[in-house]
């Protein structure tokens, strides 16, 4: 399943990620509203590209992901395991954490998410310290939310991150809400200036352009990797569902404009139609048949 293409920066093999993380969350929506789900799920429709194009810069074998309540779409860019996951969300003995972590805390290899906001901001930073003592090269990627920047732990973190050299980097998914309050009534100032002062470097791309985050990903990897000190990669996108099912007040014009320039849409404009559909088709058949086994 997934990664058919060798180049995983590609266009292409960005599409099938995202495409594999869009028909997933879908299909949990859906599971969810049968009452087959085990607690919440927080959906990142939408907000696909960031995933795909940051774990594409990834180097699977040796660097650490740390997620957040928000991370189906980095779990499963990180190894494409839908299956584990979606036993997991169903609370089953054959998830990934058998059925026992559920949506908010998956662990596979290199990968943990955890549900507490700016929780993993200090836990990543450690395993960044740890990695930087083992001279292993690898670094840490945490996402974060831009609610979750109200957290004083990042603070702190960034500090340590940065006096000591650290290969972290922050990853913001900055979807413009935290769950129904928007961002201009909870952050003063431009998140994207929090790590100034720290002197970490700072890039902002639009998270909706997979090649783009890609891109500065990319760049931005090669840097800490070389022990040049931690940095924040800003990624504006959008929310197209609801924070996590029921719970939506935002403004019905606003969800229905951010469709017409989503992730998917985006890539679609560049690639051939018949490898969308394809890979669409694909993947819808897989998940498919992953849930008819479990249901
Ligand atoms: C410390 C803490 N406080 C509150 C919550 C409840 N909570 C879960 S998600 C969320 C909003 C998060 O917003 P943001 O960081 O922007 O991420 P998004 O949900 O938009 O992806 C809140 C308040 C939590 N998980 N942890
Ligand atoms: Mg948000």
């Amino acid at each position: 399943m997934l990664k058919t293409l060798e180049n995983r920066g590609s266009l292409r093999a960005m599409y099938e990620t995202m495409a594999l993380i869009r028909t997933v969350e879908t299909n949990l929506l859906d599971l969810f509203g049968k009452g087959k789900l085990r607690g919440t799920v927080h959906t990142g429709i939408g907000q696909e590209a960031i995933a795909a194009g940051v774990i594409a810069a990834l180097d699977l074998d040796r660097d650490v992901i740390c997620s957040n309540h928000r991370g189906h779409g980095h779990y499963l860019a990180y190894c494409g395991d839908a299956k584990g996951l979606i036993a997991e969300v169903m609370g089953l003995p054959h998830g990934v954490c058998r059925g026992v972590g559920g949506s908010q805390h998956l662990h596979k290899r290199n990968f943990y998410s955890n549900g507490i906001l700016g929780g993993m901001a200090p836990v990543s930073v450690g395993m960044a310290m740890a990695e930087k003592t083992a001279q292993s090269g690898a670094v840490v990627v945490q996402f974060a939310g831009d609610g979750a920047l109200a957290e004083g732990a990042f603070y702190e973190s960034f500090n340590i991150a940065a006096l000591w050299k650290l290969p972290y980097l922050l990853v913001v998914e900055d979807n413009g809400y935290a769950q129904s309050t928007p961002k201009a009534l909870e952050q003063a100032g431009r998140l994207a200036d929090r790590p100034k002062p720290f002197g970490i470097p700072v890039a902002e791309v639009d998270g909706n352009d997979a090649e783009a985050v890609h891109e500065a990903a990319e760049a931005m990897i090669e840097r800490i990797r070389t022990g040049d000190g931690p940095g924040m990669l800003y990624c504006t996108t959008y929310r197209l569902a609801p924070h996590s099912k029921g719970d939506d007040i935002r403004d019905k014009q606003e969800i229905a404009d951010a469709w017409t320039r989503e992730p998917m849409v985006r890539a679609r404009e560049k690639l051939p139609g018949e490898f969308c559909d394809a890979v669409d088709q694909s993947v819808a058949n897989e998940v498919r048949d992953i849930i008819e086994a479990l249901v």
